[in-house]
């Protein structure tokens, strides 16, 4: 049957877009929620998308972009309809958090992602000498961005560690969503 959506029609899955640097983790990440499985990951030119069975919504449909610097233009594309973004972070990569962040911005600032919520990965939290979740926020300024919700999670898509509260997290994050695009309706 479908989901239906709260009138009763059919309703397309949630559209979740993941994006980051190259090399953050966005494709480990993504089939380690699929499977469970840990695989090994070219960098991803164009995207990866898989639906989930994982919410009350009954299945999520995420994309993963590749995220090397000459793809980043075409972020962009992928952004209409958006009904939540995961933002995935190398935590070990201080080096570029500035470039991270910068990308970041960019994309909250495209007009199809007003008002849309987000939730920022710190990934690679298993290794050692990796940023810690209040060094993540305070260096993103993350505050700024207060006019929408956002959270941030820590994780290894490696291991798994944390991706069940990433996966709550979102969803509570796309509840939000859902319930501002009943109201602008
Ligand atoms: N230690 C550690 N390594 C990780 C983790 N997640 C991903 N990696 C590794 O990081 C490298 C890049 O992972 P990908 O998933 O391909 O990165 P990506 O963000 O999809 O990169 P692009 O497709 O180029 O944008 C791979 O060697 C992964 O095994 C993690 O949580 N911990
Ligand atoms: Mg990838």
């Amino acid at each position: 049957m479908g989901n239906l959506n709260f009138k009763g029609q059919h309703k397309e899955a949630p559209r979740v877009v993941i994006m980051g640097l190259d090399s953050a983790g966005k494709t480990t990440l993504l089939y380690k929620l699929k499977n469970n499985q840990q695989v090994e990951t070219y960098p991803t030119v164009g995207f990866n998308v898989e639906s989930l069975e994982a919410s009350k919504y009954g299945s999520l449909t995420l994309w993963d972009v590749g995220g090397q610097d000459q793809l980043r233009s075409s972020w962009k594309n992928y952004l209409e309809d958006t009904d939540s973004l995961l933002y995935v972070l190398d935590s070990t990569d201080e080096d570029r958090l500035p470039e991270a962040t910068a990308e970041l911005e960019n994309v909250l600032n495209n007009v199809h992602m007003a008002g849309v919520p987000f939730l920022v990965l710190a990934n690679k939290q298993e290794m050692p000498g990796a940023l810690s979740l209040l060094e993540i926020k305070n260096r993103m300024r993350l505050d700024r961005f207060n006019d929408r919700s956002w959270e941030l999670r820590g994780c290894s898509a490696l291991t798994g560690e944390g991706l069940k509260e990433v996966q709550l997290a979102l969803e509570r994050l796309l509840k939000i969503s859902v319930n501002e695009k009943k109201k602008n309706l």
